[in-house]
């Protein structure tokens, strides 16, 4: 990118349609709403605090999680959006018990999935949050949309990305060439090229993770949280930790700087508690497309074929090296 160049997010998706003719026509305008649905929720976090819309909504998602008034609001925004356009057949996101069908969508080609909001936990204490989405097409134009094109495994994503709401706004995409950041100029309300063609260092010196259940990790995890922890001036270590409880801050730090984040299965919760179609199979799809890599420990998250929607899984994501190690712990202590 030349210097004092300005490129929108509409200008890049404009220029993409030329060079990858599939991100033509409805994947495009699906983008465009995607990014309006951006900006909306991006005002409305500013001044949640302002106008009464921060706490609970006093309901349970499908769950059983306490949903927040923002987490509901932005869930409504995408799907209001999804059901104006008809360019998506349906919307099946992590705030939803049921796969939500877009009324003038029964032509249209994609499947979206959201995390309208993720890491709730941390909007009354105006810390960053982010969405996230990810697109899927239809297996075949001549047979209804059933499950078997929903869950369809992350190998098969046609696009993925996440907005995060920090201390600027960024909208950052991959359609499988690639990954770029846009951060929003709000003096303008456009998202503009600012982290072209990101990499992720292949080795970084900073760990994520919910050390306060580490008690209940695999031995594995944590021998490789201990091994971080340990001294070794050659390799950085000790590694800093850094967790805030929001994956999407926690990933993009990772992904910009360096390093892995981990929600391993813990004895409470064997699948971990991240969820395969909102969640890990977007981030996975982001950092493979960085160089980075994605692993429930023993497999490649994108491979793993869907059963339910909401399912979960343990998620281990970043730098290869630093997640090729856990892999080998983790394998190591299996054959003992
Ligand atoms: P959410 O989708 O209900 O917000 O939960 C997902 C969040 C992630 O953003 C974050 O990394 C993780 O949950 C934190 O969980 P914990 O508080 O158990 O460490
Ligand atoms: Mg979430």
């Amino acid at each position: 990118m030349e210097k004092n160049t300005i490129v929108t997010l509409n200008q890049f998706i404009a220029d993409q349609q030329n060079q990858f003719p599939f991100v033509k026509g409805s994947l495009s305008r699906i983008f465009r709403d995607i990014q309006l649905a951006a900006k909306m929720i991006n005002r409305d976090v500013r001044k949640a605090g302002l106008i009464d819309i921060l706490g609970n909504f006093g309901e349970t998602n499908i769950q059983g999680e306490e949903q927040k008034k923002l987490d509901v609001i932005s869930n409504d925004v995408f799907k209001r959006l999804m059901d104006m356009s008809g360019d998506c057949i349906c919307v099946v996101s992590e705030e939803d018990d049921d796969i939500h069908w877009c009324p003038n969508g029964a032509d249209a080609k994609y499947i979206l999935a959201i995390d309208p909001l993720d890491g709730s936990s941390n909007i009354d204490v105006n810390a960053s949050i982010g969405s996230i989405f990810s697109i899927y097409k239809r297996l075949s134009p001549d047979k209804p949309v059933d499950n078997e094109d929903i869950m369809q495994a992350g190998v098969n994503q046609v696009a993925a990305g996440y907005v995060i709401y920090g201390t600027a706004t960024m909208f950052v995409y991959t359609t499988g060439s690639g990954v770029n950041g846009f951060t929003l100029d709000d003096s303008i309300m456009e998202f503009c090229l600012s982290h072209p063609e990101i990499k992720t260092p292949q080795n970084g010196s900073i760990f994520s993770v919910n050390e306060g259940n580490l008690n209940e990790f695999h031995p594995g995890v944590i021998e490789y949280v201990n091994w971080c922890k340990g001294n070794n001036k050659e390799e950085k270590r000790p590694y800093s930790a850094r967790y805030i409880g929001s994956l999407i801050a926690d990933f993009h730090r990772n992904l910009l700087k360096g390093g892995i984040y981990l929600y391993p299965a813990t004895a409470k919760a064997p699948n971990g508690k991240l969820r395969l179609l909102y969640e890990c199979n977007p981030m996975a799809f982001l950092v493979e497309q960085a160089g980075g890599k994605a692993t429930t420990g023993s497999q490649r998250i994108m491979e793993i074929q869907p059963e339910n929607l909401h399912q979960r899984t343990p998620l281990i994501i970043g730098s290869t090296e630093m997640v090729n190690q856990v892999e080998r712990l983790l394998s190591n202590v299996a054959e003992q």
